[in-house]
């Protein structure tokens, strides 16, 4: 169970990057132990709510878009026509209201092993479940990692792995099994797209995530940065992963032409993230 202090502020101390952040709590909300992971609800002062897994920022209301369009749009826009998306976790549902909002998107099946997580997100975030109902999505409860493997070959174009950190429920999701599973499952051209930590904090995880992803035969990586203001440094990544073709740039154009409201992503976002900074161009040798 976190502690808040005196004075009402929860802090996450991560402890494998020597820092904390701290949110100040007006009061806490509700607590879950599932079968999986301690679920923890708190109404913020100034960040609304927020979702904490076991000790972690997880989602708050007034920040969750940066993360949720980065780990959509990107890959979305990046394929030239995808219909059939599949994500794993994404439990708060954050992920599948962004890939709704495509009207070339056909099918989202979105499976997170945690109930828990869902029902808190339907009670504390209703609006990042408002498209839960929609009939292109199917949302299930089940081991990822088992629905990959069993996916027919080449019948997704994206999928969206919206996991924790890799350890406890998420660790499976971050290794050559599963992104072999995901290959597979993908039609040619498809894209994997992986939430892959902070690329200043977490770098060698990062180069385990693309030289998995490579040794698997994978053909092309992207990994793109973005602001994350509740994860530990602030700065965030995901890495897109595409099979058996180079990526090609993205649907510019189509970003212009977007039928749909976004508060961070555009195209000039998009182009800058590509531009990958000096430092983790030199840590990953590109
Ligand atoms: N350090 C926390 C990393 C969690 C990444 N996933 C968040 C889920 C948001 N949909």
């Amino acid at each position: 169970m976190s502690q808040l202090d005196q004075a009402q502020w929860f802090t996450e101390i991560s402890d494998r990057d020597g820092s904390a952040f701290s949110l100040r709590i007006n009061k806490k909300l509700e607590a879950k132990q599932s079968p999986f992971q301690l679920v923890e609800m708190y109404e913020t002062t100034d960040f609304g709510n927020l979702m904490i897994i076991d000790g972690c920022t997880m989602v708050s209301t007034r920040e969750n878009f940066f993360y949720h369009e980065m780990m959509s749009h990107t890959a979305l826009f990046a394929h030239p026509n995808p219909k059939n998306v599949v994500i794993i976790g994404g439990g708060d549902c954050g992920t599948l209201r962004e890939v709704l909002k495509h009207p070339t998107v056909e099918s989202v099946h979105q499976i997170d092993i945690d109930e828990v997580v869902t029902e808190m997100a339907q009670k504390y975030f209703p609006e990042l479940c408002a498209s839960n109902q929609d009939p292109r999505a199917t949302v299930m409860f089940d081991d990822g990692i088992k629905y990959m493997k069993e996916a027919l070959p080449e019948s997704i174009d994206v999928i969206i792995v919206d996991g924790t950190d890799p350890v406890g429920p998420g660790e499976g999701l971050f290794n050559h099994a599963f992104y072999t599973s995901c290959l597979n499952a993908l039609r040619p051209g498809g894209i994997l797209i992986q939430q892959s930590e902070s690329p200043l904090m977490h770098i060698e995880l990062l180069k385990d995530i693309r030289t998995a992803m490579t040794d698997v035969g994978f053909a092309d990586l992207q990994t793109l940065p973005f602001p994350q203001p509740i994860y530990p440094s602030g700065i965030w990544s995901c890495t897109l992963a595409r099979k058996d073709e180079h990526f090609n740039g993205f649907r510019e154009s189509d970003v212009e032409a977007m039928p749909f409201d976004t508060e961070y992503y555009n195209r000039g976002i998009h182009l800058g993230a590509l531009a990958m900074p000096n430092f983790m161009k030199r840590q990953l040798n590109k």
